[in-house]
């Protein structure tokens, strides 16, 4: 049963507000039993908007203690309380608003607004957390100078942080003492935080390069501010990149960061106090993988990237969401290739959205990266907003070239500094340096879906006159039938017998620079004249558009393609694609047998990648890595059973295995790191194709294979190489990975990040007593549904780890997670709601399981006192 109809929030009823908050002094008394926030608000009715205009402030959870105008305490009759709010009911112009109220953080699990990590005070408060703290505008429109002062026990809290500068801190009388904090940048209450608690932290400095000195501190809970040191380096790393290659200098005199252990995100970029989940922070080489330490390079370097996009330019409103997170994480993204390896971080990236924004740009939760409705915000933190909102970012940098994108993002950067801007005007600034008409281009950030790209080829060797046909479709979404062509930025060579890229005399049909094609209608037809030779056609080089190529290749041109294309991402491309076009006919339940054979040719591409001098060790990794369960299921498309696809994925890998035996053992023994462990791009690749070539030889089911992922655990000096070691008996030997379990968790599972990681290797196992299994560790002491961390690790783990067991034909995986979310949503909506995400697939599965499905769907939405977030993202799933 829905609570009671939802209120849809619609873009076309935006309206700024008709009073703003220029200047905010907090006064906040933290003690155990409960928080006392004395908040001053100085307010400002708009120009324009009448006299006798209510003022409606949100607030939520908050015990109005006294509540005044200057020195004129407010009676009844004056103001109105609600459970969303206070109004009043006829503000002067220009006043300062005076409230006391109480929060109870310790009793707050939803880990909005104000509440307790590990016996620490900390605050999240985007979106709309901070009406939980105290009475406001919450919105991110209405921008205010914040003073904060901070008082607590010295014991309880020798540390006390907000945003902005240090300005005054003292001693007070009952061993108390008090912070004075003071941030000169108008901000949205978004972007409000507080941290008051026991941490130790590490300190180092950067000085910008117009000489300012800023100190730089990472705190954590006592004993782990050592393990931060990563975290500063990636930290110092960031703020010089983003000085070099986008000339944004760090504003403040200080920039902290602080870990907690309770956190539903990832982390928060809060003016000059990021919050950050603590597995994105703390890492040593005996509990993090390579793959912990580049994940926390990249969050470390988005959350400080946001002090330009996202904070001095904000958003409008929350459904400009994507124009912060979209070009943020394209900036992250862009650090990263620059850091590491750019064609392995473009594979990575790839492989990243199309097994989540695809699948979801497929279903029923499908929406624009810049949506135009919504119920609940929250829901909106989506893969289509972050990594679909970055690839559209991408698209422009390819279309107008890198220098004019930049003076694009230097406009922006500069004409809206201090506001909160919208999706056009960012476009606005790109049309006025590059004097192009782009609204056909903004398609991408409000039509929902993927274009799906078909073609044709043809070469007349007489006239030496190469055809390329292409025609785009946009399928159909929730809610969207009607759609519009997109622009495409093409990337693309004519790829000859050698290798080389053939060049052309002249060329009509199309809008095409150097390798690029834009394609900006259905059907285009391209014609190359003075083209020497029959090419091979490589299309969306470095996947400049995220599309879905249609056209199935021929064995030979996939395969032409891997061994030769000049570029590493079609290469990479290639031979996947060679593997799932072999495969798909067998795919359905009912098709034709596996044509092993038609694998040797795919093996020896794949052997000579291996042995390329030129390819590096992470690229050839990448490789290895053969078209996973979800690559399988999304070739499917419907009518999907799971253990009939993770069987031919079986059958497949052992084939190729079989054919390279010899050449991934003398790989796996032939490659020797350097005795120091360094968490950089070159040792990680190379532990990665060790690692890679073990799990691929495990496929073999073979004693004496399982007897060298043994040793590999037992040698292993690392968390990379234990945990891989250990993640490929589970997935092949599930009985042999007993031991190594129990071995695991006794000698190393210590760490809550490494505890985590036992929970999510355990949750993976292909097994029909998994779901025992599952409740068994639930009941271990250091579990808690509490912790978002330990939920990601054991469920998240199962639903997007282990298909055949989440989507068991008995509908126990289903009611299991049904369960755990009808129980978090009590207390943490927001996590409630984002586990519901892994029912989208539901209707891609055969009709026993997607029965089950559904019911466990309607239990969740017949359940008593829902909460919002759930109940939208349960009814959008059942639609
Ligand atoms: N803005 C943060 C992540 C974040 C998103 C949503 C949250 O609550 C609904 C909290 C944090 C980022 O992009 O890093
Ligand atoms: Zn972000």
């Amino acid at each position: 049963m829905r609570s009671e109809e939802q209120k849809i929030i619609y873009l076309q009823d935006y309206k700024p507000s008709d009073y703003l908050i220029p200047k905010t002094e907090m006064w906040v008394d933290f003690t155990p039993e409960r928080t006392r926030i004395t908040t001053d608000l100085h307010i400002e009715r708009q120009v324009g908007v009448e006299d006798g205009t209510p003022l409606e402030l949100d607030g939520e959870h908050l015990e109005l203690v006294s509540i005044a105008i200057g020195d004129e305490v407010l009676g009844a009759g004056q103001y109105e309380l609600s459970e969303s709010g206070l109004k009043l009911l006829d503000p002067p112009q220009s006043f300062v608003l005076s409230t006391v109220v109480d929060v109870e953080p310790e009793k707050n699990k939803s880990l909005e607004g104000l509440y307790r990590s590990s016996g620490n005070w900390c605050t999240q408060c985007e979106a709309e957390g901070f009406r939980r703290i105290t009475y406001f505008l919450d919105r991110p429109d209405v921008m205010s100078v914040f003073t904060v002062k901070m008082v607590a026990d010295k014991d309880l809290a020798p540390v006390l942080l907000s945003n902005g500068n240090p300005v005054d801190s003292g001693e007070m009388s009952n061993n108390r003492h008090f912070a004075e904090w003071h941030d000169p940048h108008p901000k949205p209450s978004y972007l409000f935080a507080m941290v008051a608690g026991k941490l130790d932290k590490i300190s180092e400095n950067f000085t910008t390069k117009s000489g300012k000195k800023v100190d730089l501190n990472i705190y954590a809970e006592p004993g782990k501010a050592e393990l931060c040191r990563y975290a500063m380096d990636a930290l110092i790393r960031s703020m010089k990149w983003d000085e070099e290659r986008f000339g944004c200098e760090y504003d403040l005199d200080v920039f902290n960061i602080v870990a907690v252990s309770d956190f539903n995100a990832g982390a928060m970029e809060n003016k000059g106090l990021n919050i950050f989940n603590d597995k994105y922070v703390l890492a040593d080489p005996a509990t993090a993988t390579d793959q912990d330490y580049a994940l926390i390079e990249r969050i470390i370097a988005h959350e400080y990237f946001h002090n330009y996009t996202g904070n001095r330019v904000t958003c409008r409103d929350w459904f400009q969401l994507c124009l912060k997170e979209g070009l943020t994480v394209f900036r992250d993204q862009e650090f990263s290739s620059d850091e590491r390896f750019r064609d392995v971080e473009r594979i990575d990236d790839v492989k990243g959205l199309r097994q989540s924004q695809f699948v979801e740009d497929s279903g029923p939760l499908a929406h624009p990266p810049r949506p135009n409705q919504y119920e609940q915000i929250d829901n909106f933190y989506t893969t289509t907003v972050y990594e679909k909102g970055a690839e559209v970012v991408r698209m422009l940098m390819t279309l107008l070239g890198k220098e004019t994108f930049h003076e694009g993002v230097d406009l922006y950067l500069e004409r809206h500094d201090g506001e909160a801007a919208t999706i056009e005007q960012f476009i606005k600034c790109f049309e006025d340096v590059s004097k192009r008409d782009l609204s056909q281009f903004q398609k991408w950030y409000t039509q929902a879906g993927r274009p799906q790209v078909s073609y044709t080829t043809a070469y007349d060797a007489e006239s030496k006159q190469f055809t390329l046909e292409l025609k785009q479709t946009v399928p159909a979404t929730p809610g969207e039938s009607e759609k519009s062509p997109m622009v495409l930025p093409i990337k693309f060579g004519l790829v000859s017998n050698n290798g080389d890229d053939l060049g052309w005399d002249s060329v009509e049909g199309a809008e095409v620079r150097d390798d690029l094609i834009i394609m900006d209608k259905e059907d285009v037809t391209v014609q190359f004249h003075g083209v020497s030779s029959a090419p091979v056609v490589s299309l969306f080089r470095e996947f400049s558009a995220p599309v879905t190529i249609q056209t199935k290749a021929s064995l030979e041109e996939d395969l032409h393609r891997a061994r030769l294309d000049g570029d590493p991402f079609n290469r990479w491309e290639s031979l996947q694609s060679a593997i799932l076009n072999i495969v798909s006919p067998s795919m359905a339940v009912d098709g034709p047998a596996l044509d092993l054979d038609l694998l040797d040719q795919v093996a020896s591409a794949l052997s000579q990648t291996l042995d390329s001098q030129d390819m590096s060790p992470s690229f050839k990794a990448l490789s290895l890595r053969l078209p996973n369960y979800q690559d399988y299921a999304q070739r499917v498309g419907e009518n999907i059973n799971p253990d009939h696809i993770k069987s031919i994925k079986r059958d497949v890998d052992r084939a190729i295995a079989e054919r390279l035996r010899g050449q991934l053992v003398s790989l796996y023994s032939a490659l020797h790191l350097p005795d120091e462990y360094e968490p950089n791009a070159e040792q990680s690749g190379m532990r990665s194709l060790r690692n890679q070539s073990l799990s691929l030889l495990a496929a073999l089911n073979d004693k004496q294979i399982f007897e060298m992922v043994e040793t590999h655990y037992n040698e292993a000096q690392n968390m990379t190489d234990r945990q891989a070691a250990l993640a490929i008996m589970c997935a092949y030997a599930p009985d042999r990975a007993e031991p190594l379990l129990a071995h695991f968790k006794e000698n190393f599972a210590e760490p809550m990040t490494v505890f985590d990681k036992w929970l999510s290797l355990n949750a993976s196992i292909d097994d029909d007593r998994t779901i025992d299994r599952i409740h068994s560790l639930m009941a271990d002491d250091r579990f808690s549904l509490e912790t978002p961390n330990r939920v990601y690790a054991l469920f998240g783990s199962f639903t997007q780890g282990n298909p055949t067991q989440f989507a068991r034909e008995d509908g126990a995986g289903f009611d299991l997670i049904a369960d755990i979310i009808m129980h978090i949503d009590k207390f943490n909506p927001q996590v409630a709601g984002r586990f519901a995400v892994a029912f989208r697939i539901w209707k891609n599965f055969e009709s026993k399981r997607q029965n089950a499905a559904r019911t466990a769907l309607e239990r969740i939405r017949d359940m008593e006192n829902i909460s919002p977030n759930l109940s939208e993202m349960v009814n959008k799933t059942l639609e």
